[in-house]
């Protein structure tokens, strides 16, 4: 039985995967952080009592700020697939935590990467980590590929950008089955919630059922290339079962803007919006009622912003047989269904 351990299983992303390697018969490791309250809401439904025999699914206290416990457990559970998805992961907040972000989403990724060399794992480990669209950043050419220079514009892509490039320079060096996945933004109902397309999902269906009046947000003339999370997860796998380490972006090829997704999630409750004004007094008015749902707070605006990024995936495509399977409308469609019945009640 093959072993996975996965950083950041208690995440949008390693929670998909961890259901996905479940399936495929792997005993899955995950580091979680402790935490005042207990809930972990995205994974609790996989949890087995460690009393219970024959468990497939394993949890940790650690911290990827913490080289000690990482060797410990890599020692003791001595994976066969090592998926580094641990982040801070929030874009606009690496402006506020700059350090701690680097502290968690580069030198978290060394101590990964050290730890495989010393406890003389790389021969039977391969390691996946969680590279970003972000590293493109400002970027000149479109689409973006593996080849694309990167020109990151956040602390977060600064810190990513060294992860990205000390698992080429681990693979280089040391020989070790290193890869990068440079995922483009995917999205589900388990996203956080204050990442853009869950935010105006919740705010649209509080709106259509009166329990709020406005939903509040930053720039809306910003594009991303937005994807689906299970989709992006199965990528990841496929990544470290191809026959050599590589480099593989993975998006679905279509770009599109916040402005439209607002547009179309209220559209998805009969709701037409009608935008006034520009800049930071624009206004978005429900055509019918004649009300402002949707206004601008400058606090979302980002002091350096990425304005537009759609990814080419053909690579993936002829190595790996990754193709996207939902689409940007299915997308909007799920997520805008799972916030009425959550946000119902
Ligand atoms: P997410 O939902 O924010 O999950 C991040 C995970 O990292 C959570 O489990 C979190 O634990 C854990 N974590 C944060 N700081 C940690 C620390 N100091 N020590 C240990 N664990 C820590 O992120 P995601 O959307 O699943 O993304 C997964 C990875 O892919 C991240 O590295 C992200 O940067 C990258 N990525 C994401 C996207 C995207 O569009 N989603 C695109 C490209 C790359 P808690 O639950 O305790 O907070
Ligand atoms: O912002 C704009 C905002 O926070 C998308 C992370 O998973 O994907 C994610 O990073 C865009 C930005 O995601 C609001 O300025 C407008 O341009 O949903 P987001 P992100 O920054 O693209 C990449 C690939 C990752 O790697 C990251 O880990 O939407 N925007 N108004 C807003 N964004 C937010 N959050 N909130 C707003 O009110």
């Amino acid at each position: 039985m093959k072993k996975a351990f996965i950083t950041g299983i208690s995440g949008q992303d390693g929670s998909y995967l961890s259901e996905f390697l479940l399936q495929k018969g792997y005993e899955v490791h995950g580091m979680i952080r402790r935490s005042s309250l207990e809930t972990r809401t995205r994974i609790d439904h996989l949890y087995q009592d460690p009393h219970v025999s024959g468990r497939r699914f394993f949890l940790y206290y650690g911290d990827m700020t913490d080289s000690s416990c990482i060797f410990q457990l890599l020692n003791k559970i001595q994976p066969n697939e090592i998926y580094n998805l641990a982040a801070q992961s929030h874009v606009r907040i690496s402006f506020e935590n700059p350090e701690y972000t680097a502290n968690v989403d580069a030198m978290g990724t060394i101590r990964l990467l050290e730890a495989i060399r010393t406890l003389r794992l790389d021969k039977t480990t391969k390691f996946y980590q969680a590279s970003t669209s972000e590293l493109f950043g400002r970027a000149k050419k479109m689409p973006q590929n593996e080849k694309t220079p990167f020109c990151p514009r956040s602390p977060y892509a600064a810190a990513k950008i060294y992860s990205y490039w000390i698992t080429v320079n681990y693979r280089e060096a040391y020989n070790i089955f290193a890869t990068n996945g440079i995922l483009f933004n995917h999205e589900s109902p388990r996203r956080g919630d204050s990442f853009v397309t869950k935010k105006i999902v919740q705010n649209v269906a509080d709106i259509y059922y009166n329990k709020a009046n406005t939903l509040y947000l930053g720039n809306l003339d910003v594009s991303r290339d937005w994807g689906y999370a299970p989709d992006y997860v199965e990528s990841m796998w496929k990544i470290l079962q191809y026959e050599k380490p590589e480099d593989f972006v993975i998006a679905t090829g279509e770009t599109n803007t916040v402005r439209d997704f607002v547009e179309k999630a209220f559209k998805y409750v009969n709701i037409e919006i009608e935008w006034q004004g520009k800049g930071i007094d624009e206004i978005g008015i429900d055509k019918k009622t004649g009300k402002i749902i949707v206004k601008i707070d400058p606090w979302y605006f980002r002091p350096t912003e990425v304005d537009i990024l759609v990814g080419d995936a053909s690579k993936a495509k002829k190595l790996i047989g990754w193709e996207p399977k939902v689409k940007y409308e299915e997308l909007i469609k799920i997520m805008m269904e799972d916030a009425l019945k959550t946000r119902r009640l």
